[in-house]
């Protein structure tokens, strides 16, 4: 079959595969995303949302990658200002070496895609830029050039700056979701609880029938604060469930019901080992391979409840999505971290649409800096198409056909659609 075009719509077959990747790399990167895990914040947020050139470069992934290249001193790089550390990773990673890894070629085309030419390696040319953007304008911009619809934040009611944000009746932006992070309640309950008291909860270090109570009331007086769209939590590679433990009692006694009263689902994002070196603080945490047999259990002990899921490891993806195709009720997203560089991108991606077809969001970006969504979505919408293209190619060659609108429709799904029909709110 030839190319046909009926009401603007080009219909693919057997022969037209080489027009249908085309046609495929333009939509993907015309489809608006929506970013359903990051460290961005709204405005009224203040320091919180991070932009600008210096923190671009002091991104705690490259962090970790200058004090490889340097084996500096922890506190001699500490003891710099914000400027000077950025300073120190663009001369050793950008100028002494060649800044192929994924996190400076981050840097890099998120530099590109705001006009300025990287080729004149002119770094104070670059912060001046920075420095003179309007910050309103400078977040649609950058939104408009990354095609993003709305981007989820990651708000943890424990975080003294956040805090005084949404105590102050701070009533949303919409091109900021919330998501309601408890980390501190799962992973470290003896001063979570203490906390809780301070704020007029009555609950009791250990989990007698009140203190459930009271832990429910606290999660769902967030969840209505901040009209968060899911609850959130990382967890280590050791996680268990069920489990005799108060993170255990926790989840079942008062995670799992106030997530079912509210209708929202509970993310869990398993896999990271926190400060294997604590030298390097944000950038010292480290990855192994977790049991997803316990979300497995988590997933069919609650079929009424709706999980999502993303774990560290490389080496537990493929049983995750096996899970998944078990389990209707958990919707799988994004490559985590230290998976969200392109050739794992890509493995991950494909192999989530053979087992999973369009039923996951293959990406989030875990942008902590504003500019970054830049990059993080350009280099996965290029490998996200070039998957599909496989996968689209696979069905020409068997004679199936494809129109342009079905190609719209999945590229949808995946950026974007999925997530909030997930929630609900499709
Ligand atoms: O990707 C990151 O920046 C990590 O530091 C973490 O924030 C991780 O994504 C998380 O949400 O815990
Ligand atoms: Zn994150």
């Amino acid at each position: 079959m030839t190319t046909s075009t009926h009401a603007n719509t080009q219909t693919f077959g057997r022969h037209d595969a080489a027009r249908m990747r085309d046609a495929v790399a333009r939509i993907v990167a015309e489809t608006p995303v929506t970013d359903l895990h990051t460290h961005l914040y709204a405005p009224p947020f203040g320091q919180l949302l991070l932009f600008g050139l210096d923190e671009l470069l002091t991104y705690h992934y490259l962090i970790a990658e200058v004090m490889r290249a340097t084996r500096m001193p922890y506190d001699a790089y500490w003891k710099l200002s914000k400027q000077e550390q950025a300073n120190l990773i663009w001369n050793e990673l950008f100028v002494k070496r060649t800044p192929y890894s994924e996190a400076c070629r981050g840097v890099l085309t998120a530099l590109d895609k705001l006009g300025l030419d990287v080729a004149s390696r002119d770094l104070e040319g670059f912060r001046t830029y920075f420095k003179d953007a309007e910050p309103s304008s400078h977040i649609d911009r950058v939104f408009e050039r990354a095609n993003l619809t709305s981007v989820v934040m990651t708000n943890d009611p424990f975080d003294p700056l956040e805090r005084p944000v949404w105590e102050s009746g701070y009533r949303g932006d919409p091109r900021f979701h919330a998501a309601l992070r408890i980390d501190p309640l799962l992973n470290d309950w003896s001063n979570a609880h203490q906390r809780l008291q301070e704020w007029g909860y009555e609950v009791e270090p250990s989990l007698q029938p009140k203190t459930v109570q009271e832990v429910r009331r606290f999660l769902t007086d967030q969840i209505k604060r901040m009209d968060a769209l899911y609850m959130a939590v990382s967890l280590p590679p050791d996680f268990a469930y069920p489990e005799d433990s108060v993170r255990g009692k926790i989840i079942d006694q008062c995670i799992v019901p106030a997530a079912r009263e509210c209708g929202l689902p509970f993310a869990t994002m398993i896999g990271v080992k926190r400060s294997v070196n604590p030298a390097l603080k944000l950038a010292g945490d480290g990855v192994a391979k977790a049991d997803v047999g316990a979300l497995e259990r988590l997933c069919a002990a609650y079929p009424d409840n709706k999980f999502m899921a993303t774990f560290l490891s490389r080496e537990n993806q493929h049983e995750l999505c096996v899970t998944a195709r078990k389990f209707p009720n958990l919707f799988l997203f994004g490559c985590w971290w230290f998976l969200n560089n392109p050739s794992l991108i890509e493995e991950m991606t494909r192999m989530r649409f053979e087992l999973l077809g369009t039923s996951v969001v293959p990406q989030h970006s875990d942008a902590r800096v504003l500019e970054q969504v830049l990059y993080k979505w350009d280099h996965s919408r290029t490998i996200i198409a070039k998957v599909l293209s496989d996968k689209y190619a696979d069905l020409l060659a068997a004679g199936w056909t494809l129109t342009e609108e079905e190609v719209r429709r999945d590229a949808a799904q995946l950026l974007s659609e999925n997530f909030w029909g997930f929630l609900g709110r499709g």
